[in-house]
């Protein structure tokens, strides 16, 4: 058996008090015990400037990091996602609020202006169109974002709709860039329903078959996006591509 992480194998200290003080449940205290005790200490460094909402040195620390030869990938889920999963915990639990987690989403994007040019730097022809947004109510948008970059890191050219998007506005870029993939994004349990009235919506259209749908963000399952009739789900941004991939190979099989 492998054996298990302990607090003593983070060095940062910043992150052992957080999980320390604010981490309750014992799952979610041995899954980022594990998670950072196997994150370099560059990468707990940049985990926990971002639980502090300081973009300044999350901005500088992802930078050096690049600099030195990190790959953009491992910034981004050793550091950057892993500290916003703490600042999700400790939202969730009211030990911070809005303000705070607005901060932690700065400093998040400060991070992610860094690795989006890489990440997004294809060299390759363009393999596909995929038309991207936050459903209706929702303004989450770091997943969605997050996801784009890795869809045009893979050759795909992505029309980016935003947040708070319609379903008629859905239905109008399929339609005005003949895209055969659609990603929806929602990170809210209120507005999650709003994907299944877009689906619902381009059935009324009668544009169903023209486009193949694929739906995630965190509350997001596979069960729900069968119910609601999607074509897939996704749980990260590397399932988003392999998603918008296969999605490709089935419609030219289609053709
Ligand atoms: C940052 C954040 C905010 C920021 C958003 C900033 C921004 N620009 O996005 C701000 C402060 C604005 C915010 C506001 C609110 N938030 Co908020 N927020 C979060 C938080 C902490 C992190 C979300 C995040 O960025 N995660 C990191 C990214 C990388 O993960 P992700 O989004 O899940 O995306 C990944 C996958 O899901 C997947 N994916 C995402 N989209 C897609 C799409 C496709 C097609 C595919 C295949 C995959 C995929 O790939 C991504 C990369 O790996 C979450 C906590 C959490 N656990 O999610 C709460 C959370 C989502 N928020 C919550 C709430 C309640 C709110 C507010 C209602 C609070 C309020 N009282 O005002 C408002 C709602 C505003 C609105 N109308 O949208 C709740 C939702 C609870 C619920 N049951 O619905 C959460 C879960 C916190 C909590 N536990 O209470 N929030």
């Amino acid at each position: 058996m492998e054996p298990v992480a302990s607090l003593n194998d983070i060095a940062n200290e910043f992150i052992c008090e957080e999980i320390e003080e604010y981490l309750e449940r014992p799952d979610e205290i041995e899954r980022f015990i594990e998670m950072f005790a196997q994150a370099s200490t560059d990468m707990q460094d940049i985990a926990a400037a971002l639980i502090d909402g300081d973009h300044h040195t999350v901005d500088e620390l992802t930078e050096n990091a690049l600099t030195e030869g990190t790959e953009a990938l491992e910034i981004m889920d050793d550091g950057l996602i892993a500290g916003m999963g703490i600042v999700g915990i400790k939202f969730r639990e009211n030990f911070i609020f809005v303000p705070e987690v607005l901060a932690c989403a700065r400093a998040m994007k400060a991070g992610m202006a860094h690795i989006e040019p890489i990440l997004s730097e294809s060299g390759i022809e363009p393999v596909g169109t995929v038309i991207m947004g936050t459903v209706k109510g929702d303004l989450h948008d770091i997943g969605k974002n997050l996801c784009i970059m890795m869809l045009r890191g893979a050759g795909f050219v992505v029309h980016d709709l935003g947040v708070d998007t319609s379903e008629d506005e859905f239905i109008e870029a399929v339609e005005e860039y003949e895209a055969p993939i659609l990603g929806m994004s929602a990170l809210l349990t209120t507005t999650m329903p709003n994907m299944g009235k877009t689906i619902d919506a381009f059935i009324d259209e009668d544009l169903r078959e023209e486009v193949k749908i694929m739906v995630g963000g965190a509350p997001v399952t596979q069960t729900f996006a069968d119910d609601m009739g999607a074509d897939g789900y996704g749980k990260d941004a590397l399932a988003c591509v392999a998603l918008a991939k296969q999605f490709l190979e089935e419609t030219d099989e289609e053709w």
